[in-house]
């Protein structure tokens, strides 16, 4: 999933305000808007044209029938990994809860359908988010103490209201027509008549710039699964063992319940306190969300078969740590025996009375006991510290992040807080 483009020239890409090349991304010292300013009377109030024969539409999620029709778009022609053997089956109820948090606009889900039987045939939707995006955490406090004194230097950007891009795809069918830049311009469009210039997505290719690229990694809870689907291989050193899958079994075990006493699932009540742990949690990072109590309660109240979150209680009762992880199915292409791949994705956590390895390692028996193949993740926040110890390991996909009409230079993944479903 992390081959470049093979297009050097970018014939799109090269017309956006992103950074063209990596010397402009690491040399960036000034963070902030790329595009001269632009206001809401300055964006054509029409959308971008597009073949007669198509018709744009803005899918209505909270409609079983339009969110199926996305849901199918992307079960047969969204991500696969480079050998064609899995792709992403993000379930109906998935993409409701992704696409609709508090604050959303409809107008930011858009997609193309055929005008003779209203077949979707192409999607990509934005949702509002607030980020922290100014200069480096560990530059912060000298960057206002500059900018006070001399009233010079890099800019001070207070967290911005900013639009986070996911979910394009084309029908296989319509590929290599020049089909995404026209839904990437008119996504563009939509939000920018919100009076919001920024976004941030990510993908497995490599485009212009990213600003961090991350590694996926894996931990297998369901290693005999894993190995006939072939998303795992048996390792070298277990085939001198007379039953292999037996120590590799044993090697992946885990506990049926949790090593930390008191881990609940999350309740409404816990919201205000979740709220507060996260937000000061993702202040380490650079570049990191920030959620009202509202997003706090859409994004982790759980939801069976979307999203999972604990948290820990002291012995008084009162929260301390919190994890959370989502379900993400990708179906096994061409598999007799398994349909599906069930893999459990490490969304965000805030460790506080705990290590990070035993919180981490909670996750892993909480994912286990739902019964989940697989728990993956990619090396941002502060992931890489138990990826061994948890015997997570490394896959062959990147993951690259992107800003849209943003200067900001190159930062290590571990200084991201950000995490894509
Ligand atoms: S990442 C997931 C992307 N989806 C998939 O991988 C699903 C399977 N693939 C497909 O459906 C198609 O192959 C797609 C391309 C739709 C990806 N991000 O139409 P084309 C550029 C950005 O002929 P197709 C996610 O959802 C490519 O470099 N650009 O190609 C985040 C070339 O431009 P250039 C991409 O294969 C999306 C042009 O498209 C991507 O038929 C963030 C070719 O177009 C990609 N993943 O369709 C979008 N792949 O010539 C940006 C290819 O210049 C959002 N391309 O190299 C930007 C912010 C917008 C909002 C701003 C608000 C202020």
């Amino acid at each position: 999933m992390s081959a470049p483009i093979d297009n050097p020239d970018h014939e799109f890409w090269s017309t956006q305000p992103v950074f063209q090349n990596e010397s402009e991304c690491s040399e960036a010292s000034k963070v902030g808007p790329i595009d001269k300013p632009k206001e809401v009377n300055d964006i054509p109030t029409h959308p971008y044209p597009i073949a007669s024969t198509f018709e744009w539409c803005s899918p209505n999620l909270e409609s079983e029938e339009e969110l199926n029709a996305v849901y199918v778009l992307l079960r047969d022609n969204y991500v696969e990994d480079n050998d064609s053997m899995f792709r992403f089956k993000y379930s109906p109820e998935f993409l409701k809860w992704a696409l609709t948090p508090p604050g959303y606009y409809p107008s930011w889900h858009v997609g193309v359908r055929r005008k003779k039987d209203n077949l979707l045939l192409a999607f990509i939707a934005g949702i509002p988010l607030t980020m922290k995006m100014g200069v480096a955490a560990d530059k912060l406090e000298e960057t206002k103490k500059k900018i006070e004194e001399e009233g010079a230097g890099d800019t001070y950007e207070a967290p911005r209201r900013i639009c986070e891009i996911n979910f394009l795809c084309v029908h296989k069918q319509l590929r290599a027509k020049r089909m995404a830049p026209i839904l990437i311009k008119e996504v563009t469009r939509r939000v920018n008549l919100e009076n919001i210039w920024q976004a941030v997505y990510t993908a497995g290719v490599a485009i212009p710039t990213p600003f961090s690229i991350g590694q996926y990694f894996h931990r297998s809870l369901n290693p005999e699964k894993l190995v006939a689907i072939r998303f795992s291989m048996m390792p070298r050193q277990y085939e001198k063992f007379q039953n292999p899958m037996a120590m590799l079994k044993r090697n992946y075990n885990l506990p049926a319940v949790p090593h930390s006493k008191k881990v609940q699932e999350m309740t409404q009540e816990d919201v205000g306190v979740v709220t507060k742990l996260l937000n000061a949690y993702l202040e380490k990072f650079d570049v990191s969300p920030q959620f009202d109590e509202t997003e706090v309660a859409h994004y982790f109240l759980p939801r069976d078969g979307v999203v999972y979150a604990y948290v820990l209680k002291s012995q008084s009762n009162e929260v301390t740590d919190f994890f959370s992880f989502y379900s993400l199915p990708s179906t096994v292409i061409g598999n007799s025996k398994y349909s599906e791949l069930n893999a459990a994705y490490v969304y965000y956590y805030a460790a506080n009375t705990i290590s990070l390895e035993q919180l981490m390692n909670d996750l892993l028996i909480m994912a286990n006991a739902k019964g989940f193949d697989v728990c993956n993740l990619v090396d941002i926040q502060e992931n890489s510290g138990f990826l061994e110890k948890l015997k997570f390991l490394p896959g062959d996909g990147r993951l690259h992040y992107y800003f849209y009409n943003w200067s900001y230079p190159r930062v290590k993944s571990n200084r991201v807080g950000l995490v894509m479903l």
